[in-house]
């Protein structure tokens, strides 16, 4: 079945209907989602009428119609990309065999440990952006945040959904679980690092999208190959969503750059490192934008786990989880007697080491995350010709403040250079924001509620979403 069914409480293409013990068990999730929804996700806004983009369909055109809906009226579904015919594994020592419609039995600890990593990131990036639609720039971003806001949310649903239909009583107990650990929380926090940092601005919010989201693109293609079909439809299609988070990140942290450009130009202001120039006349300087793509994407980075990593061989072995794009990569897709060099601190220098290519599985990815970093990079720094400033911006060293990982226990500059734990402390200033700087950016985090009207410090989007003018209304906060 792919049709989606929109009579439904829960709109799924999965036939819900016909799984009786399954429906129930997510119906009875289904208000305390809305009761996490309530507390804990965006603050003060469950009257607003939003233009949100609803997913109505899994086929690549077409899939998504826009209107105005209140969030907690959002409908959350379960959407699974089609199922595709005589699918085989494409890697690891089941290479060949048909992919699992069940759960593959001798499996089940490590899905069920990937499924529920996965499923905690979203509610908590949720939690971690609830305050921002009090300080959004414009009504254009404040939609853009909500629409990424129910966008998680639905892929927490997506990630219910595998607990509750193959995981029995513990998938149940995990889906519960989901919604009480808490970002950030000391007793009960959520499981990966990076969502436990709190996102107090839209610079760390566009950083986010850019980097962490990034992160989540990485991970999905490389569940998306799974040889679980369920895993890999049910993550094929998040895959479709999570396209228009980068976008927000991207054009986001584009348009604070376009317009520190302009004020600089405006005011004649030459020397990128003298913040107050821009700063006196209501933008973000260079130098802390820098900072905040250090803070961001060392953070990111950590989110890849160790380089070298028995867990992700084996789940590459078992056919669980893949590389980036894994059916593109010309080898044999098993890797048993490939290696793969991987960046380590050797001589106190790093340096790369051929390390066997199964165990540097997220090695890989993280490289390929990189690589895709450095496309973004390149688009923002094209903003500085476009001005004639000769200036840009730059990826920190992958050794940089680091906390998971070969680099987890070094200290190394943002070029890669390995210093003592004293002297990083004392510079640390130079490559991440300070207090005050912080405080800067937090001072110019007020709400603009006109319509087509924005922020001192971020310029206009190019186009409005879905073809809308510049000064559509794409939240309502009247009804509020
Ligand atoms: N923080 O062998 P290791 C997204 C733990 S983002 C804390 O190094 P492994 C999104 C690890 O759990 C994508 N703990 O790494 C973005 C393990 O503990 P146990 C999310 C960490 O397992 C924005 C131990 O250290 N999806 O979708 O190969 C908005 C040793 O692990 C961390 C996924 O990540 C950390 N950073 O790889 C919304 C995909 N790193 O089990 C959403 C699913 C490692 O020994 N997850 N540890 O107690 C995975 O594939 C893997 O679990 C990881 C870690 C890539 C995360």
């Amino acid at each position: 079945m792919s049709e989606v069914d929109y009579t439904a409480l829960i709109p799924n293409n999965v036939d819900l209907a016909s799984d009786a013990r399954l429906k129930r068990a997510l119906e009875a999730w289904y208000p305390k989602y809305i009761d996490w929804w309530k507390s804990m996700g965006p603050v003060d806004s469950q009257e607003y009428e939003v233009y949100l983009r609803t997913a109505v369909g899994v086929d690549s055109e077409g899939w998504a119609k826009f209107g105005y809906v209140k969030m907690p009226e959002y409908r959350w579904g379960i959407l699974l990309a089609p199922q595709e015919e005589g699918r085989k594994i494409a890697f690891g020592q089941h290479k060949g065999e048909p992919v699992w419609q069940d759960l593959p039995g001798e499996y089940r600890a490590m899905l069920r440990r990937l499924v529920v990593i996965q499923g905690d990131t979203e509610p908590a990036s949720v939690e971690q952006q609830r305050f921002l639609g009090k300080t959004a720039p414009s009504l254009y971003d404040m939609r853009n945040l909500f629409q990424v806001n129910v966008e998680e949310g639905r892929h927490l649903w997506a990630m219910v959904y595998l607990l509750q239909k193959y995981f029995g009583r513990d998938g149940r107990e995990e889906a519960e679980d989901l919604l009480m650990r808490t970002s950030g929380d000391a007793d009960k926090p959520r499981i990966l690092g990076a969502f436990n940092e709190t996102t107090p601005d839209w610079l760390s919010f566009f950083m986010f999208t850019t980097f962490t989201d990034r992160d989540g693109k990485m991970q999905l293609e490389s569940l998306a190959n799974s040889g679980w079909d369920p895993l890999a439809r049910t993550t094929r299609f998040m895959l479709t969503e999570e396209g228009h988070h980068m976008f927000v990140g991207r054009t986001g942290v584009e348009r604070v750059i376009q317009k520190t450009c302009e004020i600089m130009k405006e005011h004649g202001v030459t020397d990128p490192a003298d913040k107050d120039a821009v700063r006196n006349h209501g933008g973000i300087d260079l130098a802390t934008i820098q900072k905040k793509i250090n803070f961001h994407y060392s953070v990111t980075l950590d989110l890849f786990g160790a380089e070298v990593s028995t867990n992700a061989a084996n789940s590459f072995n078992a056919g669980l989880k893949g590389r980036y794009r894994e059916p593109m990569i010309d080898d044999d897709h098993q890797l048993e007697n490939d290696t793969y060099p991987v960046a380590r601190v050797v001589d106190g220098k790093v340096q790369l080491v051929d390390t066997p290519a199964l165990s540097a599985i997220n090695a890989r990815l993280c490289d390929d995350f990189m690589d895709d970093c450095e496309k973004v990079m390149l688009r923002w720094n094209r903003v500085f010709k476009t001005h004639d400033l000769d200036y840009s911006l730059k990826l920190p060293h992958r050794a940089f403040h680091r906390a998971v990982g070969e680099f987890a226990t070094t200290y190394a500059t943002d070029t890669g250079e390995l210093i003592s734990e004293s002297e990083w402390h004392e510079r640390e200033q130079e490559w991440l924001a300070s207090d005050s700087d912080l405080e800067y950016i937090l001072s110019l985090m007020q709400q603009e509620t006109t319509p087509g009207k924005f922020a001192s410090w971020i310029s206009a989007p190019r186009a409005g979403i879905n073809g809308q003018p510049g000064e559509f209304e794409y939240v309502k906060l009247a009804a509020a």
